[in-house]
């Protein structure tokens, strides 16, 4: 598995090519839609791999609360998954960039991290929120997204967070906004 490690105040940030499904951390966070019901993408591949109580969950979730707003978070259980809780949040469609996407995109990132912190978590692992059927602007939403986990870092809301990209491609767009917004360290 390529790594890619960076020292964040007292935390540090790995960006890593892998299915998020396989990742042993102790929350791995979810590209949700507001119904929770699962889709295609990261979200379908997180409830295959979690298998069906993932689904009565989520739809006790909504049941309860209602739709999950776009920029919230919310934690289950890990259920089939090595990771023990999934953080569902739902990132921003893209709309040309004028509907505070940006915003939203960073709000999904720093309430599942205040999620993994609520829960006394040390590391998650993050898709990149958006960037498949939501049409987010890869580079704009690196970039954006990087800001705000170093900015949890820095809070020390968890100690380990790995950005987990599905492509060589989607890395190096991420290698290289990270070389901009955080420091190497390997
Ligand atoms: N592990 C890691 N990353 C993955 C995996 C995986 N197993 N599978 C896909 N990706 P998307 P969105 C990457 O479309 O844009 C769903 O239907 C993928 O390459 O999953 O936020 C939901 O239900 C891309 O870079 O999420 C929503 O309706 C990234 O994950 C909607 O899609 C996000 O792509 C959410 O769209």
């Amino acid at each position: 598995m390529t790594v890619h490690a960076f020292a964040v105040g007292p935390g540090r940030l790995r960006l890593v090519v892998a299915d998020i499904t396989t990742l042993s951390v102790d929350a791995i966070v979810n590209a949700a839609n507001p119904s929770l019901a699962g889709g295609g993408g990261v979200d379908g591949a997180i409830h295959r791999a979690a298998g069906p109580r993932l689904l009565a969950a989520c739809l006790d979730i909504v049941r309860g609360s209602g739709p999950l707003p776009t920029g919230q978070a919310v934690a289950t259980p890990g259920f089939d998954l090595p990771a023990a809780h999934i953080i569902h949040t739902v990132g921003p469609v893209w709309r040309g960039g004028g509907h505070d996407e940006p915003i939203l995109l960073a709000s999904a990132y720093r309430q599942s991290l205040l999620a993994a912190k609520a829960l006394g978590l040390g590391s998650v692992a993050f898709p990149a929120i958006s960037c498949g059927a939501y049409g987010f602007p890869v580079e704009q939403a690196a970039a954006t997204a990087l800001r705000t986990l170093r900015q949890g870092l820095m809070d020390a809301l968890v100690a380990e967070v790995t950005m987990c990209l599905f492509s060589g491609r989607a890395l190096d767009v991420w290698r290289e906004a990270a070389a901009s917004v955080l420091r190497d360290e390997t």
